[in-house]
């Protein structure tokens, strides 16, 4: 990326595409707008795009010990969506005039971020049931609202994806029935993993309003039409009356149910553990991104292939020309 300062924006173009913005339209690739707005939705959408990629990991770990063929089926199928969501996102941030090269790169020398959620290990089979729950279950919530976002190619995409997802939210969720009605080691394992991943799964919606540094222009170029307390409360919200439908319990002495706001009340989050986390020092960063590299390296030579078979059917088409 170039380390100019971008020039100012015209000011007439400026206040052109936010009255666009504040009808309701929706900017295509081809609009103008401002080279900050462009920037945001390249840092959103990449992050976006890695965490489906890296996201695949932590799941694809239990592919080979899932504890019965259908499930197995399944969770290759789960996991083969998130690789076409990263892909399917990865081509929406193109439009934006950033080549996928230069976003993987971000993703693969440290300096774009992914979800802090996929640097924690699954340990069991209840972790997979947990994650489809929980964390497809947080993606859902952002991504409904997402789907209004003013970008056309990410509204259009996170359609898409959030149908998946829904499917995805539900074989967790009946993966944690399944194993809480059974026997008292299986109930205890998914209550372990429901320990393990309630706090880092709030942390996914980033961090609290006063605290995010970038919620403000994104809410006003409406990227984010809801904050991200807003829907961490939505989120909590949901999720509470599904732990208790299958009698699971979250680690949080301070939840209650507030009457007048309509709301689920949670304790504070250790935010100190996500910087750690964002900052690269969580359970499995390093691991994650040696096993992205380690891919990237063993898929060189489809690469070599593919361009060097453009690069024939480009010579073709213009000895034909001749
Ligand atoms: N993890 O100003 P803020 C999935 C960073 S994958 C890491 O509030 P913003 C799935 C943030 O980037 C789900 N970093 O930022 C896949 C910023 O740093 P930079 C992925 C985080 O953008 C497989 C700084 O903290 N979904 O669905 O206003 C299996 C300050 O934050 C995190 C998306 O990516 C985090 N959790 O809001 C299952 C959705 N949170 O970039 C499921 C698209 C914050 O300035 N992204 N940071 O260096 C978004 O909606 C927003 O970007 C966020 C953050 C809500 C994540």
């Amino acid at each position: 990326m170039s380390m100019t300062t971008a020039p100012a924006e015209d000011p007439t173009k400026l206040a052109e595409f936010e009255s666009r913005l504040n009808a309701g339209e929706t900017i295509e690739p081809k609009d103008w707008m401002p080279e900050k707005y462009r920037k945001q939705l390249i840092r959103m959408m990449s992050q976006h795009a890695h965490s489906e990629i890296v996201g695949m990991l932590p799941e694809g770990n239990w592919i080979t010990r899932a504890p019965s063929l259908r499930r197995k089926m399944v969770l290759l199928a789960k996991v083969q969506d998130e690789a076409g969501h990263g892909l399917y996102i990865y081509c929406g941030t193109e439009t934006l005039n950033v080549s996928r090269e230069e976003l993987v790169d971000q993703l693969l020398t440290g300096k774009a971020k992914y979800s802090s959620i996929f640097n924690y290990p699954t340990l069991t089979w209840a972790d997979i049931g947990v994650i489809g729950w929980f964390v497809d279950g947080a993606a859902i919530v952002n991504q409904t609202m997402l789907a209004k976002t003013s970008y056309g190619p990410y509204a259009r995409a996170m359609i898409r994806i959030c149908k998946e997802e829904n499917f995805h939210k539900r074989q967790g969720y009946e993966i944690c029935s399944v194993l809480s009605n059974g026997t008292p080691a299986q109930k205890a394992m998914v209550q372990d993993a429901v320990n393990r991943w309630w706090w880092p799964s709030l942390m996914m919606f980033g961090p609290s309003d006063a605290a995010s540094p970038n919620s403000a222009e994104l809410m006003r170029w409406r990227v984010k039409k809801e904050t991200n307390d807003a829907l961490r409360q939505r989120f909590v919200n949901l999720t509470i009356p599904q732990a208790l439908a299958i009698n699971l319990t979250v680690p949080d002495p301070g939840l209650r149910y507030d009457a007048e706001t309509e709301n689920w009340e949670f304790g504070a989050i250790d935010w100190s553990e996500f910087q750690q986390v964002i900052a690269g020092n969580g359970p499995c960063n390093r691991e994650r991104l040696a096993a992205r590299r380690k891919a990237h390296d063993d898929g060189a030579w489809v690469r070599e292939a593919a361009e060097a078979h453009a690069a024939r059917q480009a010579a073709k088409a213009q000895s034909s020309a001749a």
